[in-house]
């Protein structure tokens, strides 16, 4: 095992792995500050992540942790997503204390995003890891003279030994969106389960969720996003996705922090944060 900060190729691209004292370790591209891998200490690979992606800049990464930023989905006139995910970051900060390894990657605004967003930003993407637990941190700043308003996600794809074992909780009675049929629900069930096509925005979502699987489960919380997503595209969906093989919706499960119902908005000079901690139980 190494211990420390690597440069290394994956797939083609640049990106950092790093590794702390206890064995945790993650893989972070360049392109989008995307999380592609994520291994607890003495555990397994927790994120799906689709070999079918096209590691190219320009196209998103189908797996990991993409960045949706500054729109999430398609509520907006950028691309699907936002354009963070599609682009280089830089790394400017990677270290290993006594129990953790860090790695720091930052994005700001240039001809090509005020094109399409017109607006100066700095956005710091941290992502730390220490034994069971995963900390990403979103950070964004208004570098500009007008107010600016942003949705997005930290679009965690959950590796899962089989979907349809799995049992979701902590989403007892939250209002959500259903995405497909733009339709508001409540949330009646103690448990939800996944056996259809799920693109649910769940408003508020203020307690921890718990992913169990039979065998294993993941805590996930977050701070200051105020929604969480779920999605699993189901056997139609995961067949029309190029990008995604035909049976991997069985073994993904995106629970997403998210700022989607109420957008972020930031003052010149103004900043914000908001983090998604998922530890692996
Ligand atoms: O977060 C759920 C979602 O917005 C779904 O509606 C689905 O389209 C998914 O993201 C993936 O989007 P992508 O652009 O990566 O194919």
């Amino acid at each position: 095992m190494t211990t420390g900060i690597e440069k290394i190729t994956f797939n083609g691209l640049p990106a950092v792995r790093i590794t702390a004292p206890d064995g945790a370790t993650a893989t972070i591209l360049n392109l989008g500050a995307h999380i592609v891998s994520w291994i607890p200490a003495g555990g397994d690979e927790r994120l799906y992540l689709s070999d079918k992606s096209a590691f190219k800049v320009g196209e998103a990464v189908r797996g990991g942790v993409p960045v949706c930023f500054p729109q999430f989905g398609g509520r907006g006139n950028l691309p699907k997503h936002g354009f963070a995910r599609l682009v280089e970051w830089t790394e400017t900060e990677s270290r290993v204390g006594k129990d953790f390894a860090t790695a720091t990657f930052t994005l700001t605004d240039d001809e090509a995003s005020r094109k399409i967003w017109p607006h100066a930003f700095a956005v710091e993407l941290t992502v730390l890891i220490s034994g069971q637990r995963l900390d990403i941190e979103l950070g964004v700043k208004n570098q500009g003279e007008n107010a600016l308003s942003f949705t997005g996600a930290l679009h965690t794809y959950l590796r899962m030994r089989e979907v349809e074992e799995v049992k979701i909780e902590g989403l007892h009675g939250l209002r959500y969106l259903d995405a497909p049929t733009g339709v508001e629900h409540d949330e009646t069930g103690v448990d939800l389960t996944i056996e259809a096509e799920t693109d649910r925005v769940y408003f508020d979502a203020n307690r921890p969720v718990l992913v169990r699987e039979p065998h294993r489960s993941l805590g996930i919380g977050k701070e200051n996003f105020a929604d969480v997503v779920v999605w699993n595209p189901w056997e139609k969906n995961s067949a029309a996705i190029a990008d995604l093989p035909d049976n991997g919706f069985r073994y993904m499960l995106c629970v997403e922090a998210a700022a989607v119902n109420k957008p972020v908005e930031l003052a010149p000079g103004a900043e914000w944060w908001g983090r998604q901690t998922i530890a692996a139980l």
